[in-house]
């Protein structure tokens, strides 16, 4: 966990949102709570903790009152899908990737004031009041419907527990979505559905559980969200638009499952809470936890939940929008008490390499391999995360856009300017930072250009523009290359050593400006520049200032921001997607369906026999065929022609393999040469043909039958 710098009371200029004015003192920031069911990747950092990582940091370097709440999410069937699929039960499956996702955030700097699990005590207890609260309240209505229903097993099914056959497509589907044509469904529109579980066939049966009303709240909803925060991204904005839009139903809060919170009511037993009624409850769990483990701190929980001075922000993926603007605030304006939201900065998806980032299909960069290749490198990608970010719609992650944001931005940009400008220092003066003496024209032209750095940046922050902002930043860097390139210190030094220093000085204030405008974003190498600068760090407030450094000071000794990745590494990033993608490909492969039945008299005709092969080449100016040369056990050679030349790049290592081929296939003239006969080839599932052989050494000419 992260030190706090002691809390100022800051009147801000954004107003509170939904109809409550005046200025806030502090905010509650909330990141999606990861299911630990799996580890955490690219796309949930690029959607959801890189930017609230920045926000976050923003907020404390600019020293105003803020708590960072993440967690594990922990109960609902992603959970028990995983404990299933790997043989081990959901505590183990939670205990295991809570670790591991909580190891993966701190390694990427994501500065949590708390990271706790929605398994916790705590938390249990929390939200078992909540509900009954709601309960009590007579908030929640009590509805029989028919659900899926596993006799063999005596349990009920959850949408994600159901497969079946797809009515649109006809492939194997999932009980709420069709993978291969990507709709969504209900399961009761599945032919016949089964039981992921036991795959036994469901009936439909009749089960209690406890709705919440949403079609109640809906006039409140629309004046609250569509009239009270137009301000809101226009993704989250239209999200919200067309559920309202649309006639809200009663939802379901408790579940017929095993894993998560018990039902606090009498004759409830087998059932549990809705997986996304508890988890966002989480939230407020999680910052009991941390007021009451340093209440001097953070002071009561109620504080950061229910004070109408502070400031409540969710960070999210575009997948949880209608829980965080709809279900959720419903859920705390039912209790009564809480403050509601005032932005849901939600992003869209981010795809990898042109295609939907997937768990399941293993199609992601996960954090903590990243980090094996890529040691160090943590702000790289948070760069190139931010850089891409997909704000207002979806975008591409590809290693190639990876290294040149590297190579051609952080490289040959940022660090370049920083290098050249400790190098210059280094040579000329020892490491000392000398004297700004009078200032030129195009020196102060220079400085304008970053004077209003800070403003903008807030600006650009404070409307959760995360990589505009960061261009801003880095913008600083090309003004520094920029001055040092047309001032020319190299060249200078030889006719005006004077005015050298003064070019020095500015380039070493823009250095130490450089540090403080990444802090948010890249805290890393904020940390190590200025270690380099040989200063605490300089603080926000100190932004576009050109005091920074005074002559005299010494700094430390340099050393590359950042390094070239090389062509080397990222193939290794691209073989390895190859792969994962064969393997996909192989995992999905179905088999041609069968051809009608031939009669044993048919078969015979085929004169099939083993041949050994005893020579091959490549057939010249044709791609496809390879020339083999076969004993066929007659004594004289037969020559066969076969279009698998793609596929053996080396066709000599074929010699002395015995090959099953027909010996009474039509010949056939084929580039000028007789082909006699046909080698029978397997076609793979990505069409690759392999020749197919024996497991004996069977003599050239045996007959197969
Ligand atoms: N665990 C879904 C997700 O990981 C869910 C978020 C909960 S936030 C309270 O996308
Ligand atoms: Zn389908």
């Amino acid at each position: 966990m992260n030190n706090q710098q002691s809390p100022k009371v800051t009147s801000n200029p954004l107003p509170l949102g939904g109809g409550r004015e005046g200025a806030f003192k502090r905010t509650t920031v909330t990141s999606a709570l990861p299911y630990a069911n799996g580890g955490v990747h690219i796309g949930h950092l690029a959607g959801v903790y890189v930017p609230a990582d920045i926000y976050v940091r923003y907020l404390r370097l600019k020293g105003e009152d803020v708590m960072f709440i993440g967690g594990s999410d922990e109960h609902g069937v992603p959970v028990t899908q995983r404990a299933r699929k790997e043989g081990i039960t959901p505590q183990q499956v939670v205990d295991r990737y809570h670790k591991m996702i909580k190891d993966s955030f701190e390694e990427f700097g994501i500065s949590f004031d708390v990271y706790s699990r929605t398994t916790s005590k705590t938390h249990h207890q929390f939200a078992s009041d909540f509900f009954r609260k709601l309960y009590d309240d007579g908030k929640l209505i009590e509805k029989t419907t028919k659900q899926f229903y596993d006799e063999t097993t005596g349990t009920f099914k959850t949408d994600r527990d159901i497969v079946g056959e797809c009515p649109h497509c006809h492939a194997e589907a999932n009980g709420d979505q069709c993978e291969k044509c990507g709709r969504d469904l209900d399961p009761t529109e599945l032919i016949n559905p089964r039981s992921k579980e036991s795959g036994a066939k469901l009936i439909l049966k009749d089960t209690t559980n406890w709705f919440l009303p949403l079609n109640d709240y809906e006039g409140w909803l629309k004046e609250w969200i569509l009239e009270g925060h137009k301000e809101w991204r226009s993704n989250v904005y239209g999200q919200c638009k067309s559920w309202l839009d649309m006639e809200l139903q009663p939802r379901a809060m408790t579940r017929d499952l095993d894993w998560g919170i018990p039902v606090p009511v009498e004759g409830a037993e087998g059932k549990v809470l809705y997986v996304w009624f508890d988890a966002p409850i989480g939230y407020i769990s999680n910052t009991k936890e941390l007021c009451e483990s340093n209440p001097e701190r953070w002071g009561t929980w109620q504080r950061w939940w229910q004070d109408e001075e502070t400031r409540l922000v969710h960070f999210i993926g575009k997948d949880n929008i209608v829980f965080h603007c709809i279900i959720f605030p419903v859920m705390m304006k039912a209790h009564g008490g809480y403050i509601m939201p005032d932005n849901v900065p939600a992003n869209e998806f981010l795809n990898l390499e042109g295609d939907k980032i997937s768990t399941s299909r293993n199609w992601a960069v996960w954090l903590h391999e990243y980090l094996v290749d890529f040691p160090g490198k943590q702000d790289v990608l948070r760069y190139a995360l931010t850089a891409s970010a997909p704000e207002t719609k979806d975008n591409d992650f590809t290693w190639a856009e990876f290294q040149a944001r590297n190579n051609n931005e952080l490289v040959a940009v940022y660090g370049n300017f920083v290098n050249r400008a400790l190098q210059l220092t280094q040579k000329y003066y020892d490491g000392v930072v000398p004297a700004c003496g009078e200032l030129t024209d195009f020196d102060r032209q220079t400085i304008a250009e970053f004077t209003d750095v800070k403003a903008k940046v807030e600006a650009l922050l404070d409307n959760f523009k995360f990589r505009d902002a960061q261009k801003e930043a880095m913008n600083l860097a090309r003004i520094g290359n920029k001055y040092l390139a047309d001032s020319e210190p190299w060249k200078v030094i030889k006719t005006d050593p004077e005015r050298v220093k003064t070019i020095i000085n500015i380039s070493l204030q823009l250095t130490a400006n450089l540090a403080i405008a990444f802090e948010p974003f890249l805290p890393f190498s904020s940390k190590k520049l200025y270690g380099m600068l040989n200063v605490e760090a300089l603080g926000w407030d100190n932004l576009g200032s050109t005091a920074l450094l005074k002559a005299g000071h010494q700094l430390a000794k340099p050393e590359l921001l950042f390094e070239k990745i090389e062509d080397e590494a990222i193939q290794a990033q691209m073989d390895r997607l190859a792969r994962i993608k064969k393997e996909n490909e192989a995992a999905s492969y179905q088999a041609a369906p069968v051809k009608p039945n031939v009669s044993f008299e048919t078969f015979e005709k085929l004169d099939i026999r083993v041949g050994l092969i005893k020579d091959c080449q490549k057939v010249k100016k044709s791609k496809k065929l390879l020339q083999f040369t076969i004993d066929d056990g007659t004594g004289t050679d037969r020559t066969i022609l076969s279009g698998i030349a793609a596929f053996y790049e080396d066709p000599s290592a074929l010699i002395g393999k015995r090959i099953l081929f027909v010996a009474n296939f039509e010949p056939r003239q084929m580039m000028g040469i007789e082909s006699q006969g046909m080698i029978l080839s397997a076609v793979d599932f990505d069409e690759s043909l392999s020749v197919v052989t024996t497991t004996k050494d069977v003599k050239p000419g045996s007959q197969v039958g």
